[in-house]
């Protein structure tokens, strides 16, 4: 049966590389699948990502934010993710709703209640079969993310706000030990990937 999986976790905490390990495993056992992202994911997803990652004079309001991750959550959900599960499709996308909860109600401290409503209304009853935390304390993932080069509009926050949202991440996956697997992304790539294979081979039976 098709699974839905997610990929979660702080700045540079390595997902890019983490979804090559998947995509690698999932072609060499021949599992139709698509690899995609949050925000973004179909065309006009992509551009309101656009919105969201660019650094502007003017400030974009948590609030707005907030509606912004949603309009281009449902822009994805419906043109791309359930038609994708529809036909049998497995979906690996790096991040989805967790997301929302981490960034914009723990890190922005928008109201948890907010956040559900737009859940319930928007994503209904859609929800992954398993998510990958990837979890680091932010200032790791912050130097890597520097080292590779510009920072966007949200990678130039305080650390604060990194640690809230590790915080939130870290609690969720507690909550859910059934859906959320934690690889610490600490230890070096090569390992990171060899966890990956491990959980892999537990969930693709
Ligand atoms: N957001 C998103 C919200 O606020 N609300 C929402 O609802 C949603 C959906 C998305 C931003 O939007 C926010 C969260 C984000 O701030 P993005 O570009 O997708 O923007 O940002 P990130 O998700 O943070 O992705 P990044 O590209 O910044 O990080 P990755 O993909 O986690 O990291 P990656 O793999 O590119 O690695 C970064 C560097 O570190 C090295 C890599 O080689 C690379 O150079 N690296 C390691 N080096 C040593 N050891 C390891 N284990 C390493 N792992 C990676």
């Amino acid at each position: 049966m098709a699974k839905f999986i997610t990929i979660e976790g702080g700045e540079g905490a390595g997902k890019s590389t983490v979804l090559r390990t998947i995509q690698n495993y999932l072609q060499k056992k021949k599992i139709e699948h698509i690899i995609t992202r949050e925000p973004g994911g179909t065309v006009l997803a992509e551009k309101i990502r656009s919105l969201l990652l660019e650094q502007s004079d003017e400030v974009l309001l948590p609030e707005s934010e907030l509606l912004l991750f949603f309009a281009s959550r449902h822009q994805h959900i419906q043109h791309k993710i359930k038609p994708a599960l529809e036909k049998s499709l497995w979906v690996v996308s790096d991040r989805f709703v967790d997301a929302s909860f981490a960034y914009q109600g723990a890190g922005r401290g928008l109201d948890d209640k907010r956040i559900q409503y737009l859940k319930e209304w928007l994503v209904g009853d859609l929800r992954p079969d398993h998510t990958l935390l990837l979890d680091a304390p932010p200032a790791i993932g912050l130097d890597r993310v520097k080292a590779r080069g510009n920072l966007d509009r949200i990678e130039v926050e305080q650390i604060d706000f990194f640690n809230r949202v590790r915080h939130y991440y870290l609690e969720l996956a507690d909550k859910e030990p059934t859906r959320f697997h934690i690889i610490d992304t600490r230890l070096s790539l090569e390992n990171v990937e060899e966890n990956v294979q491990v959980w892999l081979r537990r969930i693709a039976v």
